[in-house]
């Protein structure tokens, strides 16, 4: 089969004649497909079929041990240009970057199908939406692009003859990490990724092309591409507001994104809603609100660690349809398993495929195994999460794991302020990326790995909607879940509770509360404590400040600006100063 769209036709032959595929199907998105390419999963032994009583149309996978994460230190951004890549890329010179990657996947697809994957970005007809193309050697990726992605027909339909696709080449290889390649070409909006079968590294659509080649284009375009989950909170009083939240990779943005209140909240009429829970498309509307899509149709998540204390609704999501990898195996139950999901049961297949037990001193599951389950499938769904033109946006929020220091919630002075919060803000990395788990690293925008172009740019770019007097800029905050005792203990419950401080937000955005005015932001006066397990002296800690410690920050904060190149505003140093000198004023 081919498309009508000569372009598309004339691009995929010149892929297969380099590529040489034994054979070309292309994808249209059907459940008779989906089913014939699953079964030919279980065959070939990449999938496990689950319990089809409790996991029904589940599998379960195991990825090659070296291919577990996201692989920052060999994703590149290739221009014509270095500068335009800026000093967070690694970058490569397109047309070397391009002729290597020629020369190393020649043939790499030989005895292999090529499947030719149309996605859609974005909600079936919205004038936000986009369409790309993946030709992949790996049954698997499909199988993962049908959850995360609105796939085949449909995106060949959105397209029609245009040629605007995003280009995108994906082969596993043979998985040699030494030769693993995650590269794009903003440029000519085209992406290929080799040696990974690891969803952030291979499943194009999400951090590839609705992160770093969408932040290129937002850029041109004047809106935003950002690494945020998008929920909607329901008062008491039946008004609603949307937050965008950015916080780095498996820091909890599904968690937050699902989360449940607490008893006396939801008997007080709260609610929380979800749209998406890990990339926002963000635009300006006719009437100068900011509006966010969710790009995705599906939910890469983090398993470990998720439960029915963490998320319910997460659970809930990937009980059928769902792809469990690197998970463990209970073999007599059929069912997906890792560590804080419930007891240990008696028998366990590990994430290698071997019999496991508790005296190994190992995990049985991955930290960064994952489940791709239906967006569709989430209980709490919002029911515009697939409004064309997206939901109005009344707080962005950033935040991280700080153990000490940053305060429980914080509220930017003003946009300029909000978008240095941002930028300065830092977090301990986790497993989601190859490399040390645990240590600080500052994250801007919880985009360092994925702004698709020069950091300066971007930074004066989210500066430039201030300067547009027809927007109607939300506020920003900053909130940390993540602050310890000397003992090790997280201070601040999280999950539900949270919704403490959206509370404390919403009021805030309809000007129905005074916040008192520190050196590092406005914050509360004080946090809604009925019925919360947390002591007075727990608050007040969340809610201090160490000016001492504050000095080192902001001296930090400095030396971080001055690493981010001579592109980088000067009113980011600005704020700095401002910031110095507010920690000096008597309090
Ligand atoms: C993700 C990530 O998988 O950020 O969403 O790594
Ligand atoms: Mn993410």
């Amino acid at each position: 089969m081919t498309s009508s769209n000569a372009v598309l036709n004339t691009w995929v032959s010149e892929c297969a004649e380099y590529l040489e595929p034994a054979k070309i199907i292309w994808i249209n998105g059907s459940d008779a497909e989906s089913n014939a390419m699953c079964a030919q999963l279980v065959e070939a032994g990449t999938f496990t079929p689950l319990n089809s009583a409790t996991y029904p149309g589940s599998y379960w996978s195991r990825s090659h041990p070296n291919d577990v994460a996201r692989v920052e230190d060999r994703t590149f951004i290739c221009t014509g240009d270095k500068a335009d890549a800026g000093p967070t890329n690694n970058w490569a010179e397109k047309s070397a970057m391009s002729t290597k990657m020629r020369g190393l996947m020649s043939g790499c697809m030989r005895g292999r199908t090529m499947y030719v994957v149309p996605y859609l970005m974005g909600p079936v007809g919205s004038p936000y939406s986009k369409v790309g193309f993946e030709l992949t050697d790996s049954a698997y990726v499909v199988a993962n692009m049908r959850i995360m992605a609105r796939i085949g027909d449909v995106a060949l339909k959105t397209l029609g003859l245009a040629t605007d696709f995003v280009r995108g080449v994906h082969s596993i290889g043979n998985l040699d990490s030494e030769k693993r390649y995650i590269c794009h070409f903003p440029e000519s909006r085209e992406i290929i990724s080799f040696n990974s079968n690891y969803g952030g590294n291979a499943l194009q659509g999400k951090k590839c092309f609705a992160l770093r080649i969408a932040s290129t284009e937002a850029h041109k375009a004047g809106w935003l591409a950002e690494h945020m989950l998008i929920l909607g909170i329901t008062t008491p009083h039946k008004t609603k507001h949307y937050f965008c939240a950015a916080f780095p990779s498996a820091c909890g943005k599904t968690n937050f994104a699902m989360m449940i209140p607490p008893a006396g909240y939801l008997a007080a009429g709260w609610k929380i809603e979800t749209v998406g829970d890990d990339i926002a498309w963000i635009n300006v509307g006719v009437d100068g609100q900011l509006y966010a899509i969710n790009p995705e149709a599906g939910f890469f998540g983090v398993a470990s660690g998720t439960s029915e204390k963490t998320n319910p609704n997460a659970l809930a999501s990937a009980r059928k349809n769902t792809i469990f990898t690197n998970t463990a195996l209970d073999p007599v139950r059929a069912e997906p398993w890792w560590e804080g999901l419930s007891d240990c049961p008696e028998r366990l297949i590990d994430w290698l495929g071997n019999e496991w037990s508790a005296e190994l001193g190992t995990k049985a599951a991955h930290p960064n195994s994952r489940f791709t389950a239906p967006a569709s499938q989430c209980p709490s769904i919002d029911a515009a999460w697939q409004s064309s033109a997206g939901v109005p946006i009344s707080g962005i929020i950033f935040g991280g794991r700080r153990p000490s220091l940053m305060p429980l919630v914080l509220e930017a002075r003003d946009w300029q302020h909000g978008v240095y919060l941002g930028l300065t803000m830092a977090s301990e990395t986790t497993a989601a990326a190859a490399g040390a788990v645990g240590t600080l690293r500052r994250d801007p925008m919880a985009m360092l790995p994925f702004i698709g172009y020069n950091v300066g740019d971007y930074v004066k770019h989210w500066l430039s909607f201030s300067q547009r007097k027809e927007i109607k800029l939300p506020k920003i905050f900053h909130v940390n879940w993540f602050r310890t005792d000397t003992s090790g203990r997280f201070i601040w419950p999280g999950f539900g509770e949270n919704i403490r401080v959206l509370e404390w937000m919403v009021a805030r955005i309809e000007g129905k509360t005074e916040a008192l005015d520190t050196a590092v932001g406005f914050m509360p006066k004080g946090i809604n404590q009925n019925n919360l397990a947390c002591s007075d002296a727990d608050i007040a800690t969340l809610l201090s400040i160490n000016r001492e410690a504050w000095r080192i920050e902001a001296k930090s904060q400095a030396d971080f600006l001055k690493t981010l190149g001579n592109r980088l505003p000067v009113e980011m140093f600005t704020e700095n100063e401002k910031l110095t000198q507010r920690l000096e004023l008597p309090v």
